[in-house]
C-alpha cells in the first residue's frame, strides 16, 4: 500500500517571531509567548521532560488513551477527519489510531522540521493512514486550516491533548474552543486532555524536575532568540523560576535576571533590573466541572470523561 502524505506550509515567518519577541520584551512586565519554546531543541527537551518522574501529565494522559482507547473510539466514532493542533512528535495520537481509524489525520505544528519528520515516521509505520501535515501557528486562527480540509460532510474531530489548553488565559481558551466549534460544525467533536487541579507541591515538582530539564527548556528560549535575532542573552545570568499561583490556579514559569543587566535583541538594547523576570508560560489547572462549563459556553455538549487511576489527569470528549 502506498504511503499518503501531504505537507502544507502556513507558519508565521521570522518577521512575526521578531515582532512578537520585541513586543513581549517591551512590556512593563516582560513576557514571551510559550509557543516559542518549541524550536527543534525545545521540542526535544519537552519530549525529555515527559520522561521525567516528576512530570506526570504526559504519562497519566498516555495511560488514559491506552487503557480507554476502545471506550474513546466507541464514543467518538470511526472514520473521522482527525485534526491535532500542536501535534509535536504525534506520539499520543498513535494510541488512538487503531480505534478511531480516521479517514485523514491532520497534524498541525509550528515547527515544520519536527512536524514533517513525525509525519514521515507515522506514514512509514501505517501505510494505510492518510496524513496531511500543516505547518502553522494555530494561535493565528484555526480557520486558516479550512482550505486543507477535504470537501464533504465527513465528521471532523479536533484532538488537543497534553493540557496545552492550560497555556491559554481562560478568556483565550474560550475563544479557542469557539474556533474549534466553528471548525468542526455542524456535528463534529473535540477530544481534549485537561490537567486537573491538585496539591501545589506536586505541581511545583512537575515544573522543577531534579534533572533540570525544565530549567533548560525555559532557558532554551533565550538561546533561540540569540540565534534568530542576533541577541546576546547570557543564559547563565538568568534563572528558571516556576511556581503554582494558588489564587489564579496556574503554574507560572519565569526567567529571572541575576543582577541588573542590558541585553541586545534585534538591534535594540533592553534593560533588566536585578530580579526582574520574563514571564514565559502559564499552565492553568481546571477541575473537570470547570472545564466542562467552559466547553458548554463554547457550544459543546459533554459526551465523555476518562481519568487515570490516580486521578491526576482527564481526557474529555465534547460534541456540538
Ligand atoms: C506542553 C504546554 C502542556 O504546560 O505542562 C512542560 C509545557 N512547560 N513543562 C505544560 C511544559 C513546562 C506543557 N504543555
Amino acid at each position: 500500500m502506498t504511503q499518503w502524505l501531504r505537507f502544507t506550509q502556513k507558519a508565521a515567518g521570522a518577521a512575526d517571531f521578531r515582532a512578537e519577541v520585541l513586543s513581549g520584551l517591551g512590556q512593563a512586565h516582560k513576557r514571551l509567548p510559550s509557543k516559542f519554546f518549541y524550536d527543534r531543541e525545545g521540542s526535544a527537551l519537552f519530549e525529555a521532560i515527559c520522561a521525567t518522574p516528576e512530570y506526570y501529565p504526559a504519562r497519566a494522559e498516555a495511560a488514559i488513551l491506552r487503557d480507554q482507547a476502545a471506550a474513546i473510539a466507541e464514543t467518538v466514532g470511526r472514520d473521522c477527519v482527525l485534526i491535532e493542533p500542536g501535534s509535536g512528535a504525534s506520539r499520543k495520537v498513535r494510541l488512538l489510531l487503531d480505534g478511531l481509524r480516521p479517514r485523514l489525520y491532520l497534524p498541525l505544528d509550528i515547527c515544520g522540521e519536527y512536524l514533517l519528520g513525525a509525519a514521515r515516521g507515522l506514514v512509514a509505520e501505517r501505510p494505510g493512514l492518510r496524513v496531511h501535515a500543516v505547518c502553522m501557528d494555530y494561535g493565528q486562527g484555526l480557520d486558516l486550516l479550512e482550505s486543507c480540509l477535504p470537501p464533504g460532510d465527513h465528521k471532523r474531530v479536533v484532538f488537543f491533548p497534553g493540557s496545552t489548553i492550560g497555556n491559554f488565559e481562560p478568556g483565550e481558551a474560550l475563544a479557542f474552543l469557539g474556533q474549534v466549534a466553528r471548525l468542526v460544525a455542524p456535528a463534529g467533536g473535540l477530544l481534549i486532555g485537561v490537567d486537573v487541579r491538585k496539591e501545589p507541591e506536586q505541581l511545583h515538582r512537575a515544573y522543577n524536575d531534579a534533572q533540570g530539564l525544565t530549567r533548560e527548556f525555559n532557558l532554551n528560549l533565550l538561546r533561540r532568540i540569540n540565534h534568530a535575532l542576533q541577541a546576546d542573552f547570557d543564559p547563565g545570568r538568568f534563572y528558571h523560576y516556576a511556581f503554582y499561583h494558588t489564587r489564579k490556579c496556574r503554574v507560572e514559569m519565569h526567567l529571572v535576571s541575576r543582577g541588573a543587566q542590558r541585553v541586545r535583541v534585534a538591534g535594540e538594547s533592553l534593560g533588566f533590573a536585578d530580579g526582574e523576570s520574563i514571564h514565559t508560560e502559564n499552565c492553568y489547572k481546571y477541575t473537570v466541572e470547570e472545564f466542562r462549563a467552559l466547553a458548554v459556553m463554547a457550544g459543546f455538549r459533554a459526551m465523555g470523561c476518562w481519568r487515570d487511576e490516580a486521578g491526576l489527569f482527564s481526557v474529555q470528549y465534547f460534541e456540538l
